[in-house]
């Protein structure tokens, strides 16, 4: 196999460097699996069938090798799930494959002047120079990587639509959008293309309400272009009303009447429009105990269950508050049966260690999907965690939560061990065992040092990385602990702000009792005193001091184990990933000592076990 020590082949050595040019799914797949097959040394026939369009697809065998039946682009995932299994060692799966969601999506949030909001892996491979202006060989790669793990939508800007990626639908920008999605097509991939709701009074009106009739005419009129140009384009994401972002408040609209005049542009076209949740007062005070952040999305959204037309799709961040290391489900989720609704995981480690420190989301997918009410989401997406390094993801070992993703999208169920032995099969296999093993406990790892028990948002203001544990508390946005020398954490039972009760049973009763609630989310909803017992026999507190010991320790034994793989691993791979384990066991030695201080400064109870605390 032709694996590569700037890690730009990630999990696909199987294949050579440059990624095939070709008009349809079906030329790709013959072509990949003749290159495939070839790298292999495998003697096996492989014949491709067309038969129908779609995503579907099924290996068979045959006295030869095997043959694929499958639509467009059915046929082009069943060469790369045939091609991975052979390069494992393994049999094709066999039988119909099939994806759980339609659309299995990623979002990244690139700006046009080429800086990634939340990247941690360079500049954005889409956007230079306030231009579209990407390469198309590289974004080859990139469509081949994600399409062999079955993710088929993007889009390509960031939700924060800033000028002056406001005029990204207009004549001339079109072109280059166009351009982008010749070449996603034959990866089966289509273009969602983030808007700014304020559009029209930047281009020739001068409102965006969308109650009037010239806004839903431009709209229509610009989507008609956009359309005309890019027949399959999914529709578009908005974010609105959220964190200065524009939308229908402004006007005095609903989201319902904002999202449906939108809606309505994209229906002729066959569009969907993917209207993000993340509504919340950015602006709280601290001294308002009564708002609770969490709350905002339910009590916003709810209300308007049925009054969404179908074409509507409502994201939905996995948790209420904001991608942090350990949230509850949103409790969104669980409601409007009556309106259509995607999931949003976070694969950029905005605040789960900035692909610096290790972070396999796996896990946590694994936990958020099984808890899912699967049946009431309908699609899914994820920021991205790509960017223009040579390894598309910063850290080598971050690839695996992309993967991972993938993987999860198409079955609707997340192995987090097997996605992640996969992944190190294909991408460091005389380490794969190790690697997986690091894998499955990386996320505990930086747990249990950034955040105790559920609580969020401990982090430095605006980076997000690193400990500050007050960084927050004084700030407009709405994600206080109110920690005091006697206890901590918010109150969201029944007898507080009343967060539980926004949760069906038997959730909401689990949750609204610290002594039935999850120890992992215990300070997300109860606040409670520093000496409170934990099921164990353990002191609150105590439980905080262990877990930060362990924590950094754990991070020591990452670092003291890549450095016994050395020999395993190409060695661009191991110095890349090296120094940023030495950077991770820093960062937790940072998260331990700042946390037990706080904790310590706060309650006035030492350690137990008599280790070193700075008073
Ligand atoms: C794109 C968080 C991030 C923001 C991001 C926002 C969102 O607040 O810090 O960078 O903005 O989420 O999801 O819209």
């Amino acid at each position: 196999m032709g694996f590569r020590s700037d890690g730009s082949l990630a999990w696909l050595a199987y294949l050579p460097g440059e990624a095939p040019s070709a008009t349809t799914s079906m030329e790709l797949a013959r072509e990949e699996l003749r290159q495939g097959l070839r790298q292999l040394r495998r003697a096996e026939t492989v014949d491709v069938i067309a038969d129908g369009q779609g995503q579907a697809y099924a290996i068979s065998k045959t006295d030869t090798g095997y043959v694929i039946n499958g639509g467009e682009p059915g046929v082009l995932y069943g060469a790369y799930a045939l091609l991975s299994a052979l390069s494992r060692g393994e049999q094709p799966p066999e039988g119909l494959r099939e994806p759980h969601f339609p659309l299995r999506i990623l979002n990244h949030w690139d700006n046009m002047d080429g800086t990634i909001e939340r990247g941690y892996a360079g500049r954005s491979f889409f956007f230079k120079k306030n231009h579209l202006s990407f390469d198309p060989a590289r974004i080859r790669q990139y469509a081949r990587m994600l399409a062999s793990v079955g993710i088929n939508c993007i889009s390509p800007n960031n939700v924060n639509v800033r000028p002056p990626m406001d005029g990204l639908l207009m004549q001339g920008n079109v072109s280059e959008l166009k351009a982008l999605a010749d070449i996603l097509r034959p990866f089966g991939i289509r273009l969602l293309v983030s808007i700014d709701f304020s559009m029209p009074s930047h281009h020739g009106l001068n409102t965006a309400d969308p109650l009037n009739e010239e806004v839903a005419a431009w709209w229509a009129r610009t989507t008609g272009e956009v359309y005309c140009a890019i027949p399959d384009l999914a529709g578009y994401l908005v974010k609105a009303d959220s964190e200065y972002r524009p939308g229908p408040f402004t006007y005095g609209r609903t989201h319902a009447q904002g999202a449906n005049m939108l809606a309505r542009a994209l229906k002729p076209h066959g569009g969907l429009l993917f209207w993000r949740c993340f509504v919340y007062n950015h602006k709280q005070d601290w001294r308002d105990t009564v708002t609770d952040r969490p709350k905002a999305a339910f009590e916003h959204y709810s209300p308007q269950d049925g009054q969404f037309d179908d074409n509507v799709v409502l994201q939905i961040k996995n948790g209420p508050l904001d991608f942090q290391v350990r949230e509850p489900l949103s409790p969104l989720l669980f409601a409007m049966p009556r309106t259509r609704k995607a999931l949003e995981l976070q694969l950029a480690q905005e605040y789960t260690g900035q692909q610096i420190d290790l972070f396999y989301h796996g896990p946590q997918y694994e936990d958020i999907i099984e808890h899912l009410p699967l049946g009431n989401i309908q699609y899914i997406a994820a920021v991205s965690n790509l960017g223009d390094d040579s390894n598309w993801c910063g850290h080598d070992l971050a690839q695996a939560s992309l993967y991972a993703y993938g993987r999860t999208a198409w079955e609707g169920a997340c192995r987090a061990q097997e996605f992640a032995r996969e992944w190190a099969q294909t991408t460091l296999p005389e380490a794969s065992e190790e690697v997986t093993g690091m894998l499955m406990r990386s996320g505990a790892v930086y747990e249990q040092y950034a955040a105790p028990l559920g609580i969020g948002f401990l982090v430095r203001p605006n980076s997000h990385y690193g400990p500050s544990p007050e960084g927050y508390e004084f700030d407009l946005w709405g994600t206080y602990h109110r920690a005091n020398q006697h206890e901590i954490g918010i109150d969201r039972s029944t007898n507080g702000s009343g967060y539980t009760a926004q949760y069906p049973q038997p959730l909401m009763g689990l949750y609204n009792n610290p002594d039935t609630c999850p120890e992992k989310l215990l300070l997300f909803f109860h606040r409670l005193p520093y000496d409170h017992p934990m099921a164990d026999g353990r002191s609150l507190v105590q439980r905080v001091y262990d877990d930060h010991f362990e924590g950094a320790l754990g991070a020591e034994d990452l670092l003291a184990q890549w450095k016994q793989l050395k020999n395993k691993i190409p060695e661009g791979t191991y110095e890349r990933v090296l120094s940023r384990f030495e950077r991770q066991a820093a960062n937790a030695r940072e998260w331990r000592d700042v946390i037990n201080t706080y904790f310590y400064r706060k309650s006035g109870i030492g350690d137990a076990r008599g280790r070193l605390i700075h008073p």
